[in-house]
């Protein structure tokens, strides 16, 4: 059960944390899937569908850069079973008010060392909600929910997530997209600021849930270690009009008795 401080925290500040819901044994499996992603990954030449799921790949100084692995339990069993696990589902159905629920993410993010991935200031909902009717909000409070493990610890320089407190209700503020493009942590013309985010403090295990509208950004890792984080986002039945890429994407999952 979520706890009513949880609530708040989700539909008002924007997001909850749950510290070490998975075990050290479980984090290596998710290391040893995203090691097999890599290698995959090395194989292709170019962002492409490949093997069940969609690998978003670039390149920075002659090598290969892993934007983003989306739909990874296409291609990854292990981490298609946590996509189910009630860890994650049981507290996303309790925020959606419904037992039943879409999933449209299983997305795997690496940002090894200065490899130069960053996601500029941005909420969820522009990558939800794609315009001409491919989005709805059937339960009038975002119909969707991101959880995201921490499968490295986020430490200052690793590149951790940052979120603008209180946006978590706010609702879609049309955000440009050049603002989600951003490798800058302060463009200079934000409806906010970008000053007073807080920086969340992670441990490989622990579960960071947030809605659509909750403003989060994160910049380049620094660090001399990986900085991987597994990402799986459930809707209210409904609100998705979308086909996302991926074998078996957008599956429907059910928790009892919520
Ligand atoms: O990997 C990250 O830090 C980006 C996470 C993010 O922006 C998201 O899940 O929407």
């Amino acid at each position: 059960m979520l706890t009513d401080s949880e609530k708040t925290d989700f539909f008002d500040r924007g997001w909850f944390i749950r510290r070490q819901q998975f075990s050290v044994s479980e984090i290596e499996t998710m290391k040893r899937c995203f090691t097999s992603l890599e290698n995959k990954a090395r194989a292709l030449w170019g962002t492409e569908l490949s093997d069940g799921a969609f690998f978003v790949l670039g390149e920075k100084d002659g090598g290969q850069v892993i934007k983003r692995v989306v739909w990874a339990g296409g291609t990854e069993p292990e981490l298609l079973a946590i996509g189910n696990d009630e860890r994650l589902t049981r507290p996303a159905a309790d925020l959606l008010g419904s037992s039943a629920m879409e999933q449209l993410l299983s997305q795997a993010h690496f940002k090894r060392p200065r490899d130069g991935v960053t996601f500029g200031w941005h909420q969820d909902i522009q990558h939800r909600d794609k315009g001409n009717d491919t989005w709805s909000d059937p339960n009038g409070r975002g119909s969707f929910v991101q959880t995201l493990i921490a499968v490295d610890d986020m430490t200052p320089d690793s590149g951790p997530l940052k979120f603008i407190a209180g946006t978590g209700s706010i609702g879609a503020i049309g955000l440009d997209s050049h603002h989600y493009q951003s490798s800058s942590e302060q463009p200079p013309d934000l409806p906010f600021d970008p000053s007073n985010a807080v920086t969340i403090d992670a441990t490989a295990g622990d579960v960071i849930f947030f809605g659509p509208y909750a403003i989060h950004a994160s910049f380049e890792n620094t660090s001399s270690n990986y900085r991987r984080v597994f990402i799986n986002g459930y809707a209210y039945p409904g609100a998705n009009k979308r086909q996302y890429p991926g074998d078996g994407a957008c599956r429907l999952i059910t928790v009892n008795d919520v």
